[in-house]
């Protein structure tokens, strides 16, 4: 067992730290030499795409840029242990149930498909063939498609994903809950209306150009650490870095470059935020309202800071803001970010100063109810000044997984516009589904109540990545079968249907031969760069297949008989894929011509251009409130008005340094200084004394929700941090048992884990003692 300590961390984020934790990563999964080999394809032209985050690389051609947890996440898939049949037959599911979520995924790669077995309590293995005709039994007996549910995590490639989306409208139903729905969908939902398009629209190039970076809500020293690089050179040329985050992140910071000889050697590093603001979890509109309404009250001063010029020729909504924010009150404004006026004015100076400015954000700001509103202020704050669609300047929301965006880009969609189904149809000669489908939140809601019968999942983790983890358990153990296409064991494939099936896939490390030879696959990064990727290891077992092979081999089993799509010769040769995207949108005139070349191409983003696809063909400036109704402001009425003086906490839940999701890698945080545990609350030291106990003590969480139902989450230990009174911070997925389902972001259903309204209590060691290991254990 490891030491269990916690220890303020007063080193840079990167060097000699990082490095140690990349050699640690790569002895742990026994592939040291093989991994260093494979590590250097890593982002390279003929290499494969890193399967850690999306943040993009430069050029795509790059030498290898060092970056701990990208290490980490192809160490995990490039791994040398094996989870074949033998594991399966050692173990019934009730056993496999017992063990925590870091046991089952380190038993390494999946090597078989494999179906659940009820009379044994095992999964046993399954021919492929086998496998794809139960599943199309289950789907062709369902008197209704739209009972089948359809996930996506986005690691999918373009052409799995774009395969995926084409099976399930040809079988008849737009229900596609994906991580996205959790992750950054407020961001689409915020932009689309406001500036036509619901992607970030700057580049790595005007990073170099800046003049001003706000990071909003992101830790990109541990999630995005490559970030950390344009950071510091664009700190090192004198550009302002301004955060605003709850936690005093350490990769916001300082970070000491790996790739820096000198630093290294001098165990120097470099400052990253000129400025941070340790804002209120969710105070987030409220410091952006105040920032804007500084910016006003400086034009109506004479100071000519607002871009009049794009104001009036680009721009619906202006006057309507303007009025709101003169009217704004400074004191609902500090209440309500926790910042001073006096800071809320300092970093509006620097956003003024600033000839050019990009604003990043992460899940802080779109996990939370009022995420929607709350992106478009920042997009307001952005065109106050004309910051969108020139160089140097734009919004730049910061996406999770590696290829998400291009997810969504493929028609990964539960909402698809009607001119892209029009489009599917006349390709691929059929009537695609007009109705929308289920979200993630509405996926769970209508498998509880018995309307969704199937669940199929292309890769993730969904009854650990979802909310209100026991309400989803219940879910899909209704299901009549559950599927999971996957690299590894996890959570998912424990909490099954009355059948179920795992299905082992190549990853994207591993060599992909199909009958016209090896095959690459494409992606879209962050800054919709799409660029291929092809695998270099030999594939972790020989009986695994392809991603957009499961698909195509499920599709003739299940609807062969009467589509049209030539679904085996499609994946003979994935160029014929990408052909038939091409076909399908404008934007990938070419592809296969365009993508051949080395670090890809960009997608046209008309914002980007300052063509402006809305409804009044403008960019709109949309006014908003400061919320005063949220979750936590509803809780804290609550108890007020039962005469309780019991303090209701908001609780935020974030990734540790050591885990990517519901993978964890090992028990550290080190920039946060916990080591060997997980089962943390940070909070502030005068909080732990208002509740009359100490640093280190344990408690129980429990959230406050007005729908009867009890949820809790039980043993963490106290951990004094530099936080805010009033939030507290710990670790996902041990804390999604207490986000409600039905506490989503409005217009978006993006589940609220960064604002969740909690109490603390001693931990009842003697109600419940053994509560904390079950539930790590994952045992309801
Ligand atoms: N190594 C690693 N890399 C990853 C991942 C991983 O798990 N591990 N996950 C990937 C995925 S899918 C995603 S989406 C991204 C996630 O990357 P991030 O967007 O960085 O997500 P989180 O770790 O949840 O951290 C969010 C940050 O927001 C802050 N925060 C919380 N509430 C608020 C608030 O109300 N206001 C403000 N201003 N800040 C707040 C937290 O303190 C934290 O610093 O990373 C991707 N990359
Ligand atoms: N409380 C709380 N909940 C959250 C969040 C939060 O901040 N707080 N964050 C949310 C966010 S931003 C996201 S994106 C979701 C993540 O939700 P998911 O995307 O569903 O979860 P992951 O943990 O990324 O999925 C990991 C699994 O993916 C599988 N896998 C890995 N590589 C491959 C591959 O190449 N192919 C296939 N088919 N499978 C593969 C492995 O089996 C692994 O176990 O969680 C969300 N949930
Ligand atoms: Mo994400």
């Amino acid at each position: 067992m490891q030491e269990q300590k916690i220890e303020l961390y007063k080193g840079p984020a990167g060097g000699w730290g990082a490095l140690r934790s990349v050699t640690n990563a790569l002895l742990k999964q026994d592939i040291a030499l093989k991994g260093a080999k494979t590590l250097l394809s890593a982002n390279q032209p003929d290499g494969f795409d890193c399967p850690g985050c999306a943040w993009p690389d430069r050029n795509h051609a790059s030498t290898f840029e060092f970056c701990e947890n990208g290490v980490k996440a192809v160490a995990a898939e490039a791994t040398a242990r094996r989870a074949g049949p033998e594991l399966f037959d050692r173990y019934t599911v009730a056993e496999l149930a017992k063990q925590s979520d870091f046991w089952l995924e380190d038993q390494g790669r999946l090597t078989h498909p494999m179906v659940y077995d009820a009379a044994s309590d095992k999964y046993v293995p399954i021919a492929w063939d086998d496998a794809f005709a139960l599943i199309a039994r289950h789907l062709n007996t369902l008197p209704d498609p739209n009972q089948a549910v359809f996930y996506t995590s986005g690691r999918a490639s373009n052409e799995a994903a774009f395969l995926y989306q084409l099976f399930v409208r040809e079988y008849g139903t737009n229900n596609f809950p994906d991580c996205s729905n959790m992750c950054h969908e407020p961001s689409g939902s915020g932009m689309r209306p406001q500036i036509g398009v619901g992607k970030g629209t700057v580049t790595l190039h005007d990073f170099e150009l800046a003049d001003a970076i706000f990071i909003f809500g992101q830790n990109p020293g541990t999630n995005h650490p490559r970030m950390l690089g344009e950071l510091r050179q664009a700190h090192k040329r004198g550009a302002k870095i301004v955060s605003f985050n709850p936690l005093r992140e350490r990769g916001l910071e300082r970070f000491a470059d790996p790739q820096d000889k000198l630093e290294m050697a001098t165990l120097s590093s470099t400052e990253i935020s000129t400025h941070y603001y340790q804002l209120r979890v969710g105070g987030d509109l409220a410091a952006v309202k105040g920032m804007m309404k500084h910016v006003i009250e400086r034009e109506d001063r004479g100071d000519q800071v607002l871009d009049l010029g794009f104001i009036a020729e680009h721009t619906t909504g202006f006057a309507e803001l303007a009025a709101d924010l003169r009217a704004e009150s400074w004191t609902l404004l500090e209440e309500e970010s926790g910042l001073s006026e006096a800071q809320i004015r300092a970093a509006a100076d620097v956003y003024c100063n600033a000839e050019r400015t990009i604003l990043c954000w992460g899940m802080g700001i779109t996990q939370h109810r009022d995420s929607v509103a709350t992106i478009q202020m920042l997009v307001n704050l952005l065109m106050l000044r004309g910051n969108i669609g020139r160089p140097g300047a734009g919004p730049c929301p910061v996406r999770g997984h590696s290829n998400v965006q291009g997810d969504r880009t493929m028609g990964i969609w539960e909402k698809p516009p009607a001119a892209f189904l029009d489009r599917l149809g006349e390709v691929f000669g059929f009537a695609p589904p007009r109705e929308n489908g289920w979200d993630t939140v509405e996926s769970i809601q209508a498998m509880l109540e018995g309307k969704g019968k199937v669940f199929f999942a292309l890769g993730g983790n969904f009854a650990a990545a979802t909310p209100d983890t026991y309400e989803t358990w219940k879910a899909l153990r209704q299901c009549d079968l559950t599927v999971h296409v996957t690299t590894k064991l996890n959570r998912s494939h424990i909490v099954h249907g009355r059948e179920a099936l795992i299905l082992p896939c190549l990853g994207r490390t591993e060599i992909d031969v199909q009958a016209a030879g090896p095959q690459g696959v494409t992606v879209e990064d962050s800054m919709s760069m799409v660029h291929i990727s092809s695998g270099i290891n030999p594939p972790a077992s020989e009986d695994l297949l392809s991603e957009p092979a499961i698909v195509a081999r499920l599709a003739a089993a299940t609807i062969g008989h009467r589509s049209k799509t030539p679904w085996l010769w499609l994946i003979e040769d994935y160029s014929r894929i990408r052909d038939k995207i091409e076909a399908v949108f404008d934007d990938f005139k070419d592809f296969n011509q365009r993508v051949a070349v080395p670090g890809g191409f960009r997608l046209r983003n008309t914002a980007s251009e300052r063509e402006w696809n809305t409804a009044s063909k403008k960019a709109g400036f949309f006014t908003h409130a400061v919320p005063r109704d949220t979750p936590s402001h509803k809780a804290r009425e609550q108890v007020r008005s039962r005469g309780l003086d019991t303090t209701v906490f908001t609780l935020l839940t974030t990734r540790s340094h050591d885990q990517y999701n519901t993978t964890i890698y090992g028990h550290d945080d080190r920039y946060r200084g916990v080591f060997g545990q997980r089962r943390v609350v940070f909070i502030n030291a005068a909080d732990i004394k208002q509740l009359g106990l100490k640093d280190g003590d344990w408690v129980d969480i429990k959230t406050v929700w007005d729908d009867g139902q009890q949820r809790r989450a039980d043993k963490f230990k106290l951990v004094a941090y530099n936080i805010p009174r009033g939030d507290i911070a710990a670790y996902y997925p041990e804390t999604n048992p207490l986000v409600p389902l039905s506490s989503v972001a409005l217009n978006a259903g993006t589940p609220t884990s960064k604002s969740i309204p909690v109490v603390l209590v001693p931990h009842a060691a003697d109600v419940d003692a053994g509560a904390a290991l079950k539930a790590d254990a994952g045992v309801a």
